[in-house]
Order: structure tokens, then C-alpha cells, then sequence
């Protein structure tokens, strides 16, 4: 980077103009659902789970998020996990379940100005009767707000149903429940899916009043392919406010290029004035679906190993020099030299109209280039501080470096950009890389064992993971005092991807040899599962993953399972033992040595096999759909 052109470089003009008209930007952000990818961050230990959450939220310390969508919880798996309701039933509420809520407060607490978005992916199957559109979903919604009042949260923006089109007459009642509920200021999103909602937009006025944002996701392409992000004339022609409401699907370091590209061109190629990565963190084990994609890595609470990827980075080169509410600038925003392979720049004005910010992408240049800037229109014209990030480096050092201050001259200044880098040029001061690091990766240690009775009711057992269903502590039945762990959800949910038996995973991937064991109590005919050597999860057509189970009914029927993401379920031994019936405690467990495989019911040994097809991985517990069985007492003995 230097302040002078190279002899041999092409020199392109740009004029920085604060009289130029713009929409108003309305923030960079990323989205905590959709599902279950934050879900180990809450259990991290201090001091990381605090530096990890600086690293999102704090402003001038990272990714510095100026939007947070969080997942309202269905019960129901939504790509990495399921997501916990706040109401299981219709006569349940419950307002501190899950992380979203803790989420959003330390983002608050972070960044008081952050703007809250919420969105739905399932539901419970109580509401309508199973039908998502229902008068229940839009009550549902506003039991959703009341909880966040609760917490103090105030949410700016709602969604209708992620990725699963719109009713208009749905969202037009939404509208008028919202108003009467005293939420008259908060904004309808439509549709988290295509462009299609605009052609209803257009065409129906109480539909198109009922709305104030299109939210489209992955508008320029979807994941890496992100690269050209024009908006099909129906929606520009609504006069609607325009987001990518969902983008990126990215590797945490991966996806920087993407993200690079798709916040400049949304707007350069769309007018799309916010830009929502997908998802925050990946929090969640390694055999999950998308396990490194988000902002950062959090995937060990035992270990307290986090990275921050270059994917933050390249947002705070937006985030960190503007705020929700400054104006784009029109004529101050394109391609360099009017040619995409160039590059892009867009420019924003502050709100006092004075201080501006230029972030430049270069994601596709071959070579350096010279850039000469006039600064007109009543900006400032005082020091230019510029950041820049390599894209290409491995080195974090290379990444966010307040690399010079430029005084211009008669309004004047040149800079020289590198190719796959991006830049910020700025008059506002404040910014700032953070520098807490995290420890070394390292292995969850055996033995391990949880007897649930230290948690609140209603919270979820350190890493324990949902994956369908709702696993989480309550009061124990069958007579017993404590805490155990309960599934919840009573009934098949509203899905959004596909139905599979209600689990949840726990552990390290890693493990191999071990012997897992836990207490059982069914509550209705049905069967309740231990797994084990649990590893590859699929989500979006069997929701099978590949383990062991031991498989336990009321009426005494066991079975030794081995499962697979394609979709099998082989039964490797089978048997009957005397009736467990229901609201009765017995104990369960699954050894592993090398390739045997023994099941103990009650302290008999009820089977044992030879399977070689899984060699490791978590353990775990399973119902059968509604069945809300209780478990208590894991335990995690290491085998040889
Ligand atoms: C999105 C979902 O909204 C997220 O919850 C998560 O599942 C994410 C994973 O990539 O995907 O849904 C999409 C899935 C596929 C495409 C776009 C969005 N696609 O192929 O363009």
C-alpha cells in the first residue's frame, strides 16, 4: 500500500461526493439460527466465551455486528440442530429456554444500538393443527415478543417462515396483531426466501402496507459462487426496502472473498442495503452439517479453543465505519474503472453528514491499481485513516491493519490497491482489531459424567446438542427428587427440513472405546435410545446420523441398532426383556471395545455383537416421536 502512484499502474478517478443521493443502510449483521450452530457457545468457559462475544459484538473489537437474526426456536432440527420453543405446547410458556435470548443480550449489552431481528424455521406441531400459516403461528410470534420484553430485548425487524415462501393474507394479519399488541414498530421481513413476494407486493396494496423490508436470501449466488447480485426489476419497482437476508454458508475463513463481494455489490448490483451471514459461529462438533461456516470457530467448551475467521474481519471492514442509519452514496459507489474484474467501492455518509467511509473490494483484480479521490459534496476533508485485510494471507497479522493515515490535499488523495484485498477508507476514528487469543485445541476428556441436578429447569445440559426435539432439564419424575433431562416437545413438530426420531448428541467425535450409561424413565408407551459411536449427521433428506443404538419400548422389546445418513437402520440383535412400562426408572448402557458392541438393561447384559461399521464418535439419547421420556445420570466410563 503506498500514497503515490506507480509510473506503470492505471490511475482511475473517483470523486467522493456528499451530495450524491443513496438509500440508507441499514447494517451488516449474521444470523444465530437456523439452526443450533451457536449451540456450544454458552458453554464455554471464561474468559473465552466473553472474548469470543467481543469478537462478534463489541464495536471497534471485531465483527462488530450492527444486526443479529436469531432463530425462534420450533423444536424441530433447522439445519445443524434444533432450536428449543418457548412454548412446547399451547399451554406452556417459558422464556428462558435456549441461548438465543442469552445471545442477544450480550450482544446488547456489547452493542445497545445492535438491531434484533427474529425468524422462524419450524414450530411446534400443536400450532394449527400442524399448519405453520395459522392464526397459532402469528399468536406464537407474539408470545415470542412478549418474552423478549421480558428481557429486556426490543426486536426491530420478523420474519415470516424461513425458506418456505408466504401467505398474504398471513402476514397482512401478522401486521394488524402486531399493531394491537403495542408492536407497531416492529418491521415485517418478507419473505426469507426469493424475489417472488414482490410480484403480491406490487399488486396488493394492504399486502405491500404490511410489509417494509424484501428479504431475500443468497441473492448473488449461493456460497462462494456469490458474485453478481442484481435484483430483478418487480422488487426494485416496489420501492421496498432491499436485504440479503440471508447470505454466506461459508467456511469461517473460506468465505471472506464472498462476503467481500456480496456487501459491496448487494448494494452496487441491488440497492440491497443489509447483508446477514449464515451462521454467527460455528459452535457445533465437527460430524454436523456446515461445522466451520460463520465468523468464527467455537467447537471445543472443553478446551476453550476459539478462531476468529477472516470472514469477521472482512465485515468489520464495514461495520466498524459506519452505523444503521448513515446514506449510500450513489455516485460514489461502483466498479473501478466502471469493470467488475476491477473491483468495487461503495461509499457511505455518516448521519451528521460530515465523516464518510469508502470500503473497497478487489476480490478479482490481477494487478495494483492507482486510485485518485476527490472528496466534494461537504465532507470532510480532514485525515483519511485506511484498513486493510489480504484475503489471501493465512497470517491473521495481515488481516484488519490500520495500515496508513492520509492527509488530502485541496480535497485530493491517491492510494494504490493491491489486488484481493479489501479496504477502508475513512474519516472516523474509533476502530480497533482485538487481541485476546484462546488455548490450544485439545480432546473431551473421559470419564464424564452429568447427573443434570446442577442446572435450572428449563435450561440445556452442558453440550448436550438437540437435534430433534427438545432436550431439557426438568423436575424428575417416577418419584425420583432432582433434576434429570427431559424431551419435551409431545408431538411431531412443523418441520423444515427432515422429520427424524427427537435426539441429541454429546462428546467428542473422537472417542472410541468407552462403555455410556444413563438412567431411563418412559412417561407413555414408546421407546427411548442410547447412542453411541455417533459421527455424520445427515439434515435434508433421511436425518439419519451413523451410530449404535440401544433401543429400549415399555413393553420390554430392546434392539441394537446401527444407523446411517443414508437413510438404513440395520437391527444387528434384538430381544425382549421384562416390561420397563412407564413412569419406572432403569438404567441403560452400551459398551464398545474394538468391534463388539454389548447392550446391559438393569445391570443384565441383554446383548452383545460384532460390528465393525462405526469406529467412534459421540454418545447421545433418543425418543420416539412424542414420546417425552426423562434421562438422569449419564455417565462416561473410557474402554480399551
Ligand atoms: C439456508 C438456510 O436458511 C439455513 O438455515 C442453512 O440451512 C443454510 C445452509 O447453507 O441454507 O437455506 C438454503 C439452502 C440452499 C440454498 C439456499 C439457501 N441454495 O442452494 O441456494
Amino acid at each position: 500500500v503506498g500514497t503515490t502512484a506507480a509510473p506503470a499502474q492505471a490511475a482511475t478517478s473517483l470523486t467522493i461526493n456528499g451530495a450524491s443521493g443513496g438509500r440508507t443502510f441499514d447494517g451488516v449483521g449474521a444470523i444465530s439460527g437456523g439452526g443450533g450452530n451457536s449451540r456450544l457457545l454458552i458453554d464455554y468457559p471464561e474468559p473465552q466465551r466473553g472474548q469470543i462475544l467481543d469478537y462478534l459484538f463489541r464495536p471497534g473489537y471485531g465483527a462488530s455486528l450492527q444486526i443479529l437474526k436469531a432463530e425462534i426456536g420450533g423444536d424441530t432440527n433447522s439445519t445443524s440442530g434444533a432450536e428449543p420453543s418457548h412454548q412446547h405446547t399451547r399451554s406452556d410458556l417459558n422464556c428462558d429456554r435456549g441461548y438465543e435470548w442469552w445471545l442477544m443480550e450480550q450482544a446488547k449489552a456489547r452493542n445497545p444500538d445492535i438491531k434484533l431481528y427474529g425468524l422462524a424455521w419450524g414450530a411446534p406441531g400443536w400450532i394449527g393443527g400442524g399448519n405453520f400459516w395459522s392464526a397459532d403461528m402469528t399468536n406464537y410470534l407474539i408470545s415470542w415478543l412478549g418474552c423478549a420484553k421480558q428481557h429486556g430485548l426490543s426486536i426491530d425487524y420478523l420474519g415470516g417462515w424461513n425458506e418456505r415462501g408466504y401467505n398474504v393474507s398471513w402476514y397482512e394479519q401478522l401486521r394488524s396483531a402486531l399493531n394491537s399488541n403495542g408492536y407497531g414498530s416492529v418491521k415485517i421481513v418478507a419473505a426469507d426466501s426469493d424475489w417472488s413476494v414482490a410480484g403480491d407486493i406490487n399488486s396488493n396494496p394492504a399486502f405491500a402496507s404490511s410489509v417494509s423490508v424484501i428479504g431475500t436470501h443468497y441473492p448473488c449466488g449461493y456460497r462462494s459462487a456469490q458474485s453478481n447480485c442484481s435484483v430483478p426489476s418487480a422488487a426494485t419497482s416496489t420501492g421496498k426496502t432491499l436485504w440479503a437476508s440471508e447470505n454466506g454458508s461459508d467456511d469461517y475463513n473460506g468465505g471472506a472473498p464472498a462476503v467481500a463481494r456480496g456487501i459491496n455489490r448487494g448494494y452496487i448490483d441491488g440497492r440491497m442495503t443489509a447483508y446477514l451471514n449464515w451462521p454467527v459461529v460455528a459452535a457445533i462438533t465437527p460430524n454436523l452439517p456446515y461445522p466451520t461456516m460463520g465468523l468464527a470457530l467455537a467447537s471445543q467448551p472443553w478446551s476453550g479453543h476459539y478462531a476468529i475467521g477472516k470472514n469477521a474481519w472482512v465485515m468489520a471492514h464495514t461495520s466498524q465505519f459506519t452505523a444503521p442509519g448513515w446514506q449510500y452514496l450513489d455516485a460514489s459507489s461502483g466498479y473501478i474503472g466502471g469493470n467488475r474484474n476491477n473491483g468495487s467501492y461503495v461509499s457511505l455518509k455518516s448521519t451528521d453528514k460530515s465523516d464518510y467511509s469508502t470500503v473497497i473490494e478487489t476480490m478479482d483484480a490481477g494487478s495494483a491499481q492507482t486510485l485518485n479521490f476527490n472528496v466534494t459534496g461537504g465532507l470532510s476533508t480532514g485525515t483519511v485513516h485506511v484498513w486493510s485485510t489480504d484475503v489471501d494471507s493465512g497470517n491473521p497479522a495481515d488481516y484488519f491493519v490500520h495500515t496508513t493515515d492520509i492527509t488530502p490535499s485541496g480535497g485530493g488523495f491517491s492510494l494504490t490497491v493491491q489486488p484481493h484485498r479489501v479496504y477502508t477508507l475513512t474519516t472516523t476514528t474509533g476502530q480497533g482489531k482485538g487481541t485476546a487469543t484462546g488455548p490450544a485445541p485439545g480432546a473431551m476428556s473421559l470419564p464424564y459424567s452429568d447427573s443434570f441436578d446442577g442446572y435450572a429447569t428449563g435450561t440445556e445440559a452442558k453440550y448436550l446438542m438437540d437435534w430433534q426435539g427438545a432436550f431439557e432439564v426438568a423436575g424428575c419424575g417416577g418419584g425420583r427428587s432432582g433434576r434429570c433431562v427431559r424431551q419435551m416437545s409431545p408431538q411431531k413438530p412443523i418441520t423444515w427440513d427432515a422429520l427424524s426420531d427427537p435426539h441429541a448428541l454429546l462428546g467428542d467425535v473422537g472417542w472410541s472405546n468407552y462403555t455410556v450409561s444413563s438412567d431411563v424413565l418412559l412417561e407413555q408407551p414408546g421407546y427411548a435410545e442410547l447412542i453411541g459411536r455417533a459421527n455424520g449427521q445427515d439434515y435434508g433428506s433421511t436425518g439419519q446420523l451413523n451410530a449404535y443404538h440401544l433401543r429400549v419400548s415399555d413393553t420390554g422389546a430392546w434392539s441394537i441398532l446401527s444407523s446411517s445418513t443414508n437413510g438404513t437402520v440395520s437391527t444387528l440383535a434384538r430381544g425382549t426383556t421384562t416390561a420397563l412400562g412407564t413412569n419406572r426408572w432403569h438404567r441403560l448402557a452400551l459398551a464398545f471395545s474394538g468391534t463388539t458392541v454389548t447392550a446391559v438393561i438393569d445391570g443384565s447384559t441383554v446383548g452383545s455383537v460384532n460390528d465393525p461399521t462405526w469406529a467412534g464418535g459421540q454418545v447421545g439419547y433418543a425418543t420416539s416421536q412424542g414420546e417425552t421420556a426423562q434421562f438422569d445420570n449419564l455417565s462416561l466410563t473410557p474402554g480399551s
